[in-house]
């Protein structure tokens, strides 16, 4: 009688105890196996045990007081004096330090390994995203701003920024803010962004304008969009009128940069890490773009900060997967662990299955970033990386939401507990198809680096996919799935040559499922690839057979239905405002 007594009841649920998340990877460790060249591998190998375990010791207490203790505005001094403070904890600026020590953004510049580098500095964000207490944001915007800087050829004003950004030193370590949304809009910045520059006689700028969400605030420098005026005091408007600005957000005082803190966002999740409104009122800041191609290269930082939304998307399905098959080692239900019931298993293996096509397909993208950056990708390779980029972002971007939801119903009631950690990855994951470009903004911008490319982006792709079907081929258990990823692949082709004799309109309803579609076939070759080494597990085996068994076209299916027609999308608009009275005002 366990509850004779009230306090004596002896049913406890047991924590989830994962291990150093590195070794607990198999996926990641046969995907380094198997690409690294031997010497990379023995020391990232080492290297990447031991970042594991510190992990484990150090930087998840400190990630959980971040969540604990957020940051806190204090706007006033008792005597009516403004500061416009963003107090962030210890543990924040512990873990700043920490990411400068383990070379978190230093590793991709640094290039110790070529062309590896970027895909071992990935692999370092990855482990370290879902422990990082949500500094994984901040390093996001600082590696995006130290790739603008490097791009420009780290020109002479920059190089201490550069260097600052790049260090190893938490002394020294500086992170960037991307400022780059205004009160008119987050996606539409060419017409949204209101911030005027006026140029000084000393070459500098004073920026006037109004900053809507700037993501870690306490960063020490900025880049953002403003339009420059002329001498009659007027701007150009449009996307071609902007252009990109340095700025130091306080000087060496610590008195800010002529800006002003309204107030901190309250947000449903990434509480750790302060998003502030901010005016601007005069900050002086330097022209580091030329005039009026501000957006052309701040996409240099974009497509980085996109990249780690896909790493931290990722990490977060590998984390509550992770926790799910450990909770189901010892939580017992209707008289057995719920390791022996059948059909939790295959939720969680369904789960597992997505989490793996999602994590071939961010190797894919930080493997060919490594290669452009070390000048040894071919063309091919770099228009796959300009389409890849924002597929792997919009696909993982929304998987991630999905399984974190999946994973926490897999532990119950317990699950939805806040002090079991699985609500802050929950309330984490949903940001990450919002920031950075959300899926329509991204379907779109793939169709932008197909028309840029006049399409050769998809040759591209069709070549790639091929070159690993082919491969995949040696292995008779994989041909069933190798040929549902053909016929996809034939699919696809169809739709393109559909589409091409239609209007733009098709194109446009049509980018939601056509991105999907790249992102499954894609993941879904990358995973025969891997199942047809010499030494893949069946595991292996199994997640490529079952991702090629969904739908890996969904294009060809919405074409089939006519959904991408002008008929089609008044009957969207009917559906979506039947009742409303935007309809009835109508009749
Ligand atoms: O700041 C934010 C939150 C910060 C938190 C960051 C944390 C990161 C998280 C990581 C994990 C924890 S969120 C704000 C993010 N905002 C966006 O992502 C903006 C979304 N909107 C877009 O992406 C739009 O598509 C725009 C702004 C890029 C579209 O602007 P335009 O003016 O219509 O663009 P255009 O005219 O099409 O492109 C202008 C130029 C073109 O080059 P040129 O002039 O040579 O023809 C384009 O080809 O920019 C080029 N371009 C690109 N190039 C545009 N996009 C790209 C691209 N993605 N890659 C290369």
């Amino acid at each position: 009688m366990p509850l004779a007594r009230s306090d004596t009841g002896t049913l406890f649920h047991e924590e989830p105890q994962t291990g150093n998340p590195y070794l607990e990877d198999a996926l990641l460790r046969s995907y380094l196996r198997t690409h690294l060249p031997p010497q990379v591998l023995e020391e990232v190998n080492q290297e990447l045990e031991r970042f594991g375990s510190r992990l484990l010791s150090q930087v998840k207490p400190l990630g959980w007081e971040c969540e604990l203790n957020p940051p806190v505005f204090r706007q006033y001094d008792a005597w009516g004096q403004r500061l416009d403070q963003i107090l962030t904890c210890s543990a924040w600026r512990r873990i700043k330090g920490i990411a400068a020590e383990e070379g978190l953004i230093a590793e991709a510049y640094e290039r110790r390994f070529s062309s590896w580098s970027r895909l071992h500095q990935a692999v370092k964000l990855y482990l370290f995203s879902s422990f990082s207490g949500g500094f994984n944001c901040p390093l996001a915007m600082t590696d995006g701003a130290a790739k603008v800087i490097e791009s420009l050829g780290v020109p002479g004003s920059l190089r201490s920024a550069f260097e600052h950004l790049t260090t190893r030193d938490p002394e020294k370590f500086w992170t960037s803010g991307q400022w780059m949304t205004e009160r008119r809009g987050g996606s539409d910045v060419g017409s949204g962004t209101e911030t005027v520059a006026s140029k000084q006689p000393d070459g500098t700028y004073l920026l006037h304008g109004f900053k809507w969400f700037t993501s870690a605030a306490d960063s020490d420098m900025a880049l953002t969009l403003a339009r420059i005026a002329d001498a009659e005091g007027q701007v150009k408007q449009g996307s071609s009128g902007l252009s990109l600005f340095f700025l130091r957000v306080r000087d060496e005082a610590g008195k800010l940069n002529n800006i002003q803190v309204q107030r901190l966002k309250d947000k449903l999740g990434t509480r750790q890490m302060a998003t502030a409104e901010l005016w601007l009122h005069g900050a002086r800041a330097e022209l580091i773009s030329a005039e009026g191609r501000g957006v052309s290269f701040i996409s240099h930082m974009l497509n980085i900060t996109r990249i780690h939304n896909v790493i931290c998307a990722v990490a977060s399905m590998r984390r509550m997967v992770s926790l799910s098959r450990e909770y189901a080692r010892r939580r017992v239900a209707f008289g057995k662990l719920l390791q022996d019931h059948p059909l939790h298993v295959q939720t969680i293996a369904r789960m597992e299955v997505q989490t793996r096509g999602a994590f071939l397909l961010m190797m894919e993208v930080v493997h060919l970033l490594g290669l452009a950056e070390t000048n040894m990708a071919s063309e091919q390779q770099q228009l796959l990386l300009r389409l890849l980029v924002p597929v792997a972002k919009l696909y993982t971007g929304k998987q991630a939401s999905a399984v974190a939801v999946e994973a926490m119903e897999s532990l119950g009631g317990q699950g939805y507990m806040e002090d079991t950690g699985l609500p802050v990855i929950l309330r984490d994951s949903l940001v990450l198809s919002i920031w950075e470009g959300t899926t329509n903004v991204l379907s779109l911008d793939v169709l932008r680096s197909l028309s840029k490319s006049q399409g050769q982006v998809m040759a591209a792709f069709f070549s790639a996919v091929q070159k690993k079907l082919e491969g995949a081929l040696s292995s008779p258990e994989l041909a069933a799935a190798v040929k549902q990823t053909r016929e996809a692949v034939g699919s696809l082709n169809q739709f393109i040559q559909a589409a091409a004799a239609r209007g733009a309109l098709t194109m446009e309803l049509a980018a939601r499922d056509f991105s999907y579609s790249i992102a499954r076939i894609y993941a879904g070759a990358l995973l025969l690839e891997h199942a047809a080494r010499p030494d893949a597990s069946s595991a292996d085996i199994c997640a490529a057979e079952r991702w090629c068994n969904q739908e890996l076209c969904p294009v060809a299916t919405g074409l089939g239905s006519s959904s991408y027609e002008a008929k089609a999308a008044l009957a969207d608009s009917a559906l979506v405002y039947e009742g409303s009275p935007a309809h009835s005002s109508r009749l």
